[in-house]
């Protein structure tokens, strides 16, 4: 696996705004890792699949209300029935690529204005990451593509021209979900910035999709081989 000698699993968690290329680069990342013969699994929070995730699924829907601090609860439970079945997966030895994790729960329910420290509380004692990628993308951003442009003359004249514009918020799907609005994804971005620490890694997630699966591919094979040895800690939060 990955190199891996019967050393345990990494835990690699993917963060980013809503539409910021996590579900794709998340697949990507795993086939890849696959194909390396890294035993691997990709997980998301919320997991909508348990009866907990199915509330909170119905909560972003808007097919339910829910108090601010109670839905904050549900996802970090929705963590937590997960957390043992994560740690033996861990220290079975297979790699995790997790889309989400308690950042978000962090990030997402501060942005609405509750206090920072009780956001966190529940989170402590959740497995701690060996490694978080954050693609990171303006809500507003217009995400660029290159052209090559013949100048007339003997030279080729490289040129980056916006020759099509697409806002990460209009992309398909943005808008269909409770918290999917520009103004309340800049104050998710700002929370999420303050959370960054030394496991975090920072991808610019406005580059070619090529590039930034490549980057993610290296971070992730640096990750797996440097944690084989390393004890599973907790969140220190
Ligand atoms: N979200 C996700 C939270 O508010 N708290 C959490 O703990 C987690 C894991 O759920 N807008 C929000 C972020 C997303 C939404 O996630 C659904 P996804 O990745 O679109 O299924
Ligand atoms: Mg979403």
């Amino acid at each position: 696996n990955g190199g891996g000698k019967g050393g345990r699993g990494a835990l690699i968690v993917l963060e980013g705004l809503d539409r910021s290329g996590k579900s794709s680069q998340s697949a990507r990342l795993l086939s890849f890792l696959e194909g390396k013969g890294c035993a691997t699994e990709g997980w998301r929070f919320p997991d909508r699949d348990t009866s907990v995730g199915k509330m909170i699924s119905a909560y972003l829907a808007n097919e339910s209300q829910l108090d601010d601090r109670t839905i904050h609860l549900l996802f970090s439970a929705n963590r937590w029935e997960k957390r043992s079945l994560m740690e033996s997966k861990l220290l079975g030895g297979t790699t995790l690529v997790v889309d989400r994790y308690s950042y978000s729960g962090v990030a997402f329910s501060a942005a609405k204005g509750l206090d920072i420290g009780w956001c966190k509380a529940p989170e402590v004692g959740l497995l701690a990451p060996d490694l978080v990628i954050y693609l990171d993308v303006q809500p507003e951003q217009k995400v660029a593509f290159s052209a090559v442009v013949y100048s007339g003359y003997p030279k080729f004249l490289m040129v980056n021209v916006n020759l099509l514009f697409q806002k990460a918020a209009e992309r398909g799907g943005y808008g269909g979900e409770r918290y999917e609005r520009v103004e309340f994804q800049k104050r998710v971005a700002e929370h999420y910035h303050s959370l960054r620490d030394s496991t975090w890694k920072v991808v610019d997630g406005s580059l070619p999709m090529e590039t930034v699966e490549e980057q993610l591919r290296e971070l992730a094979m640096n990750c797996i081989s440097e944690c084989q040895d390393k004890q599973l800690t907790n969140l220190p939060w």
